[in-house]
């Protein structure tokens, strides 16, 4: 029978509303419509805590998860005493305090900066770049010319321990990356606020003594974070160049786009660095790693290489440490 005109407007609109239930897998809609534990906040290591508590007043009043996750990873930046985040972070060989810094929220905006000098908060000139500018990422000088040209002022804070420790370091020269340094090293924050979005911030001086104009995983969006408003969001600590080797956080939420609670989630992703680890000859006893991550539901889990990994979660139920699992007991 011959479909009339009218006919094939009324199954064109019915075709586009099926459109969106097409694209959604069951474990998508199981994620999307299932009771939540919201809000919620986790951050990598010792530090977690108390940013996460500067998260949570964000949080707790309703407020935006990207304004929750900016404000806590702000805390750790901002304190001199901090070693690997902010400016108080250790130099690179040639005694440059260089930031790596992301931000991305439930809509997929994303701003970055990495190799950036002399300002206190990259994570809020990431967010200014996803913000302000029609790019995603700001490196090294023209990161800086930015930041001044909206305000933020030129800084510089490394304290003596840091400076003596970086001479010392010269006299030999050996770049040998300490792995779970101070057991606090980059914060990468994920959350989820009241009305249920996601969204993530990273932010670190990156690896010691690394070479100048190193970037490592924090800076870039797949690597040191991802968020997906469907699914989840997964932040990543330890050797960057592994962690950008398998696009690491990318992995995490693809892996419980398709099942996987977040733990285990983090685990696969642990175990294919694991894997490129030995097939590329290396130790696996010289690096360490770290996921955590969170999902629709509020779940959330972690897992790294090798012990020494904790991270902070705070929900309803109050704001605490959890030591991560790990592979190599
Ligand atoms: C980097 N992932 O620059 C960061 C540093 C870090 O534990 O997290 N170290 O590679």
């Amino acid at each position: 029978m011959k479909k009339s005109r009218r006919d094939f407007i009324k199954l064109s609109a019915l075709g586009a509303a099926a459109v969106p239930l097409n694209v959604f897998s069951k474990n998508e809609f199981d994620l999307i419509l299932s009771p939540k534990n919201k809000p919620i906040v986790l951050s990598t290591w010792n530090f977690g805590l108390k940013a996460n508590e500067a998260a949570w007043e964000v949080l707790k009043n309703n407020g935006r998860a990207l304004d929750a996750v900016e404000a806590g990873v702000k805390v750790p930046e901002g304190d001199p005493m901090q070693r690997t985040v902010g400016l108080g972070g250790r130099p690179d060989r040639d005694g440059r305090v260089t930031l790596d810094a992301c931000i991305m929220d439930e809509l997929s905006n994303i701003g970055s900066v990495a190799s950036l000098e002399y300002i206190s908060h990259p994570i809020s000139v990431a967010r200014a770049v996803m913000e302000k500018t029609p790019h995603v990422m700001l490196v090294g000088d023209g990161a800086l010319q930015f930041a001044l040209s909206q305000g933020f002022k030129k800084e510089s804070f490394m304290n003596e321990q840091t400076k003596n420790e970086w001479k010392e370091w010269l006299k030999k020269n050996d770049y040998k990356p300490v792995v779970n340094i101070e057991n606090h090293d980059t914060i990468g924050m994920i959350a989820m606020d009241s009305a249920g979005n996601l969204s993530g911030a990273c932010t670190t001086s990156g690896m010691a003594y690394k070479m100048h104009g190193r970037v490592g995983d924090s800076p870039i969006i797949g690597a040191g974070l991802y968020v997906d408003n469907e699914i989840g969001a997964a932040t990543a600590t330890g050797h960057g160049e592994e962690v950008i080797r398998i696009a690491g956080s990318h992995l995490v939420v693809e892996l419980m786009r398709h099942g996987n609670s977040p733990k285990d989630a983090c685990k696969l992703a642990v175990e294919r660095i694991m894997k490129l680890q030995l097939l590329r000859n290396k130790n696996l006893k010289d690096i360490q790693v770290g996921f955590i991550a969170l999902n629709k539901k509020g779940e959330y889990g972690a897992y790294c290489l090798q012990s020494g990994f904790n991270y902070a979660v705070n929900d309803n139920t109050g704001n605490k440490m959890v030591d991560s699992d790990y592979s190599l007991k």
